[in-house]
């Protein structure tokens, strides 16, 4: 390996994200706004930019426009520096057929990375919320001599069967001896039987383990084409991938409270948790972190504003963000994240409820542990969040945990 090895970004980013319907009728997954003016693929970029990284690909497939518009606009980088975050649609240069799986997505665009020839590949999902500096991932994958590394955190064992499951070599803390893709009744760890070591689906390969993997999967008919599901097993049965402990990772910046903070927004639950986890004084993930900024589209757009409504009602803002652009006029806002360029009427509430940009909320509206994506306007008086079964027979998505959503643009009476 040289002393300064070169080093090439992959982030997976063409997963449908079906569990977060209806916030993926019309968008793919990474690009589902959060936290008011960021998209979900903000943290996974901006982790790698800020390790480091120059050279980044986005492997996009479905729905995949509204992602491409935001990585362009979002993302330009330097020619001159060589320097580049671009996205790379399915191009079908293997046959006509769109990508099987994410090894199959790498393996479709190996012309990237032999154009590149970097000495290593850093492969990375593209909807966790979450802080990562990956420059010392690097440096404990160069050290442990691993062909494949993969990154672990510990989770509640009870999600076991969502993630990749690691259990580490005994004799060699920095090896894998197993990995399951997402078991039905894993084993505690031996020193907290109920949490397990999950993947976080974040990857370090050499890159010619990486083309060799990927190659060798692709001649494969049974594989399922998965790189937690296939890749990495191919290389813990060879006894050539390591673990790196989330744990060991200090972010520049990073305060006690939100060190190893990591979030698989896949569902509406935990999309909807992660955004309460920024909001409080002490937030537990923290968004000010200006050693380590979660960077995003800057909106061209004029400060919030709050003001008294026409009739002289007064409002009030606590525990919550309100992105530019937005004017709240005699509204009682309370532990909620409301997007860009939102307007709300007089009298109107809103309360711990996730707000897209473009909402408008007409007088006396009032919208309750709810989220309510792009251009929802709400009619005068009109309730969201407030009555179950009215909502379900909306035809609204009401979770289970009673989080209502409301589908991008739809009029609500
Ligand atoms: P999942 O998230 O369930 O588990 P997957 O659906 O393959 O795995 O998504 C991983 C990443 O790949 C996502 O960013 C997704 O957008 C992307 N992706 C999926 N299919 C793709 C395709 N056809 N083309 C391009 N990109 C694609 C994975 C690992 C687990 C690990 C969890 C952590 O398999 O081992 O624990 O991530 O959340």
């Amino acid at each position: 390996m040289p002393a300064a090895p070169k080093v090439f970004g992959i982030i997976l980013a063409g997963g449908e994200g079906k569990r977060l319907m209806p916030l993926t009728a019309d968008r793919a997954k990474p690009a589902v706004p959060f936290g008011g003016q960021y998209r979900l693929i903000d943290f996974a970029i901006s982790n790698l930019i800020n390790s480091g990284l120059r050279q980044i690909v986005v492997l996009t497939q479905y729905k995949s426009h509204s992602l491409d518009r935001h990585i362009s606009q979002t993302w330009r980088m330097s020619a001159l520096l060589d320097s580049y975050v671009t996205s790379v649609p399915a191009q079908q240069r293997l046959g006509k057929r769109w990508f099987s799986g994410s090894a199959d997505a790498i393996l479709q665009s190996l012309n990237l990375i032999n154009d590149e020839k970097p000495d290593i590949v850093v492969v990375i999902g593209a909807d966790h919320v979450y802080r990562m500096d990956f420059r010392q991932m690097l440096s404990a994958h160069i050290d442990s001599g691993a062909r494949a590394t993969v990154a672990g955190i510990r989770q509640p064992i009870s999600l076991a069967n969502q993630f990749g499951v690691i259990a580490v070599d005994e004799k060699d803390p920095s090896k894998i001896d197993e990995f399951l893709e997402k078991p039905q009744s894993p084993q505690g760890l031996a020193d907290s039987p109920h949490e397990v070591l999950a993947s976080m689906g974040n990857y370090i390969f050499g890159a010619d383990a990486l083309i060799e993997a990927v190659e060798n999967d692709g001649e494969l008919p049974t594989s399922n084409h998965d790189m937690g599901g296939d890749i990495i097993p191919y290389f813990v049965g060879r006894g050539e991938a390591g673990v790196y402990d989330m744990k060991r990772n200090d972010v520049p910046g990073s305060t006690d409270r939100d060190r190893s903070y990591w979030r698989d927004v896949g569902t509406i639950e935990s999309f909807f948790d992660a955004h309460m986890d920024l909001i409080s004084t002490l937030p537990i993930f923290n968004l000010y972190n200006t050693d380590w900024p979660i960077h995003s589209q800057t909106v061209n757009s004029p400060p919030a504003k709050f003001v008294r409504d026409g009739v002289g009602r007064m409002g009030n803002a606590i525990d919550s963000i309100v992105s530019l652009g937005s004017v709240l006029s005699g509204t009682h806002l309370e532990r909620s994240v409301v997007g860009p360029w939102t307007l709300s009427g007089g009298g109107s509430t809103i309360t711990d409820s996730v707000l897209f940009d473009h909402v408008r909320l007409g007088a006396g509206a009032r919208v309750h542990r709810a989220i309510l994506d792009k251009n929802v306007v709400l009619a005068p008086g009109a309730t969201v969040g407030v009555d179950r079964e009215l909502d379900l027979a909306r035809g609204f998505t009401v979770t289970d945990t009673g989080i209502t959503v409301v589908g991008k643009g739809v009029h609500v009476d």
